[in-house]
């Protein structure tokens, strides 16, 4: 029990080993396979040099730096190895080896070296006086090839050094996609020359009568090339036919009038605000209200015009064209729409994503990749429009509301946050799911990855999006990357709280005002 307290203080956490129980970093998602090795610890010191691939050295030193104020020295010299072999196997995969005279990470790419290198990160002790990393051997590589976090920019308007630290925070979670939610009732966050008006007449508030903002063109190039350096693709989403108001405070020939229906009263009497108004900016939180509409061709000029210019913005693959939530267009209208948008996207070289809504939808372009956002436990028609994606030969990425979104509140924890998903939200819910299990029928071959949504409706700041990602956003990566639950000795709840406990110094040190639920032993 000793053994195991000192080990539990350390970081550490036990796993059975050849039959024995040993102690191991703590590494955060679950690695494929991490072993102990025999040596003494690598102890490092300012005389510690880092070899190999430039990028990957800068990125080491940020996090070395930050975690033990040393200063790794570069050239020659004993120490640390970063490098690239591409003839070893899965893209984006690593591996670590840990002696005491040397660490090298080999990645079979430059994501694959970024997710070692941040691997190792975590696995820097403090012993006594002296910084040390524990001798290991890992093999490791992601599950799924999406794994993302997404950030609703339009309900609160959040500036680009505030995106900039969350792509930090994710990428050190060997996240690789931020999803960008930029347009929706309450506000368009991106300028686009082909309809300046956009900004121009609907970006000005948020929730709450808050201000608003958006993104110039280089501000969303900044975003998008940071996030590369992270190795993390921006996928901006524009969503329609719903969701929409905004547009009609730009272009009022493109909309229709708000349609607010008796539940919509009742939710607006819940959460406040007013109703929405035609031509004038919406800051509440009714959801369903909005149109574009559908039997006008002047529509589809505008979402071509939208998504070609944001196509050329966007170096990943994926364009999201939202489909949630429509509520105030008919089901025949919403099909008709569906087909065309997702027609137009795939038309511009790009995968359509949408939310799981549109999969019902008969005419979508075949490519387009569903988002589902039901519960653990699908209801009401949920799995089988999130299953007609992979009818078609797509896939899906899975965001079940009841384990990971982020928005929803923590039980004892801030008052920020909704309840609506089964809320509150514990961080042992945000872990105890496994992606295979949620959609019958649904296995990994339908699976494209995993993404954790933080809606901002309360949410206000940088310190309130590390508050309510961190440490469920670590529950998410975990699903996303590490091995299907039993197929591994770590994918278990009473495994993943010590990991994540013992990351406390180093989130701290990364800046990451993490929430200390009190699910989680700190260490
Ligand atoms: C549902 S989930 C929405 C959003 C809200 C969110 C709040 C989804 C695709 N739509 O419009 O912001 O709930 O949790």
């Amino acid at each position: 029990a000793a053994v195991l307290a000192a080990a539990l203080l350390a970081g550490c956490t036990p796993v059975a080993q050849n039959g024995d129980t040993v102690s191991l970093p703590a590494v955060v998602p679950a690695p494929v396979s991490i072993e102990a090795g025999p040596d003494a610890p690598f102890r490092l010191s300012s005389a510690t040099a880092v070899t190999g691939e430039a990028d990957a050295a800068a990125a080491l030193s940020a996090i070395v730096e930050a975690r033990t104020a040393l200063t790794l020295a570069s050239g020659d010299g004993a120490g640390i190895e970063l490098r690239i072999d591409a003839r070893s196997d899965a893209p984006e995969s690593y591996r670590i080896a840990v002696d005491e005279a040397s660490v090298t990470v080999t990645g079979a790419d430059a994501a694959g070296l970024f997710y070692g290198v941040q691997t190792l990160g975590q696995l820097i002790a403090r012993d006594g006086d002296e910084w040390t990393v524990s001798p290991v051997t890992i093999e490791d590589a992601p599950r799924f090839a999406y794994r993302g976090v997404m950030l609703d920019v339009a309900r609160h308007f959040h500036p680009v050094e505030t995106v900039k630290a969350y792509i930090d925070h994710a990428a050190s979670l060997k996240f690789n996609a931020l999803h960008l939610h930029l347009t929706d009732d309450q506000g368009w966050r991106v300028h686009l020359d082909s309809r300046p008006e956009l900004t121009e007449k609907a970006s000005g508030t948020s929730v709450g009568g808050d201000p608003g903002g958006f993104y110039t063109k280089d501000d969303y190039r900044e975003i998008v090339e940071y996030a590369d350096s992270r190795h993390m693709i921006v996928v901006p989403e524009i969503d329609m036919p719903g969701h929409t108001h905004a547009v009609g405070l730009a272009y009022p020939e493109l909309a229709e009038d708000p349609s607010v229906s008796d539940h919509m009263r009742e939710v607006i009497r819940d959460y406040g605000g007013d109703e929405p108004r035609a031509g004038a900016p919406y800051d509440g939180m009714a959801v369903g209200f909005s149109s574009l509409k559908i039997h006008d061709e002047a529509t589809y000029d505008f979402v071509a015009d939208i998504f070609g210019e944001l196509a050329a913005m966007t170096p990943g693959p994926y364009l999201h064209f939202g489909g949630d939530e429509s509520l105030s267009t008919t089901d025949e209208d919403f099909a008709e729409f569906v087909g065309r948008a997702s027609e137009i996207i795939s038309d511009l070289g790009k995968t359509p994503v949408a939310w799981h809504e549109a999969g019902a939808a008969v005419g979508i372009a075949d490519t387009t990749v569903g988002q589902y956002w039901g519960f653990l436990t699908p209801q009401e028609g949920a799995a089988e429009k999130a299953t007609a994606f992979v009818d078609n030969g797509a896939q899906l990425i899975l965001s079940p509301a009841d384990a990971i979104y982020l928005d929803m509140k923590y039980p004892n924890g801030p008052e920020l946050g909704l309840t609506w998903a089964n809320g509150p939200t514990s961080v042992e819910r945000a872990y105890s799911w496994e992606p295979s299990d949620v959609l019958p029928g649904v296995d990994d071959s339908g699976i494209l990855g995993v993404e954790a949504p933080l809606w901002t409706e309360t949410i206000r700041t940088a310190a309130d999006i590390d508050t309510m990602a961190f440490p469920r956003a670590a529950a998410a990566a975990e699903a996303a990357w590490s091995p299907a639950t039993g197929a591994s000795d770590l994918r278990t709840w009473a495994s993943f709280r010590q990991r994540v406990g013992a990351l406390g110094p180093l989130w701290t040190s990364m800046g990451i005002g993490f929430h200390p639920s009190d699910e989680i032993p700190w260490v």
